[in-house]
């Protein structure tokens, strides 16, 4: 890995794009990967990166929804098993969810890759090794999935996804949940609740909530100005609204 001074200004989204590069050189992010990557580093920058009001609402809401399905699954690609391997082990433990991996430029190779990964991390199972179930309406290899974890999820967990499946899986009538910094996406714009941020950071706060929140029944959270807000009438569209226009603000206010 190429050796980033601590104290270069970048530090930080420095390190983690080195993470994405290496993962690649180790066969586990697919080329593709890097490009998702730099796209999402771009809106990140205009998003301040850090997690904004409307995000934050997301993830707790999408926590709550995770830890209350009865089969939830948190599915899996090679960008999201290279930067949050640990964060979605707890996530799943946290809210009682199966990991399934699931990839677009799907290979043997990079599933049993990913699949070590998130084991080393310590988790006990982790699906999509042995696929025996299909996802209707999707002829690319994403289609193949497990009867157990994402064919009978009803709520599913999508990091960093494309537009086809959200909706594929939205068409099977789960709940789905996608963390993707494009507000604007397809993918965005299908899911049920989205979290428009930095993967990383959405798993740790997603997390972070759990752990305040433990086994309770919760229906209401706040957001930082107080406001409190239903579980059962969050707007995802409104929301991801909010997030446009706080974008478009930062580069108005950067202009002057
Ligand atoms: O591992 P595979 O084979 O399943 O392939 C995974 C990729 C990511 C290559 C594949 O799903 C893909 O091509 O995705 P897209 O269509 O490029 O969409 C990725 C979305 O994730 C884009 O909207 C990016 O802005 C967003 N994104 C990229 N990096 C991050 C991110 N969102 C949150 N956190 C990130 N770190």
């Amino acid at each position: 890995m190429t050796d980033i001074p601590t104290n270069h200004p970048r530090y930080h989204s420095l390190m983690i794009r080195e993470r994405i590069v290496q993962g690649m050189r180790d066969g586990i992010v697919a080329e593709a990967g890097l490009i998702a990557h730099g796209r999402g580093e771009a809106l990140d920058y205009l998003m301040g990166e850090e997690t904004l009001p409307e995000a934050r609402i997301a993830e707790k809401i999408a926590a709550l929804k995770l830890r209350d399905g009865s089969n939830s699954v948190i599915s899996v690609n090679g960008n999201t098993a290279v930067l949050a391997p640990d964060e979605i082990v707890e996530l799943a433990e946290l809210s009682g969810s199966k990991i399934e991996v699931n990839l677009f430029h799907r290979t043997e190779d990079r599933i049993s890759k990913i699949t070590e990964l998130l084991l080393d991390a310590g988790v006990k199972e982790v699906l999509g090794g042995k696929p025996d179930a299909w996802i209707p309406g999707l002829d690319s290899e994403r289609g193949k999935c497990c009867a157990e974890g994402i064919g009978s999820a009803d709520v599913i967990l999508v990091p960093l996804e494309d537009g086809d499946r959200a909706q594929a899986l939205k068409d099977m009538g789960k709940t789905v949940i996608c963390i993707d910094l494009n507000p604007l996406s397809r993918t965005s714009n299908t899911s049920d609740i989205s979290i428009a941020d930095e993967v990383v950071r959405a798993l740790r706060n997603m997390i972070e909530f759990l752990k305040d929140n433990p086994g309770k029944n919760v229906f209401f959270i706040k957001d930082e100005s107080g406001k409190v807000h239903s579980l059962h009438g969050f707007d995802n569209q409104k929301n991801l609204e909010a997030i446009i226009h706080r974008i478009a603000k930062r580069l108005t206010d950067l202009q002057s």
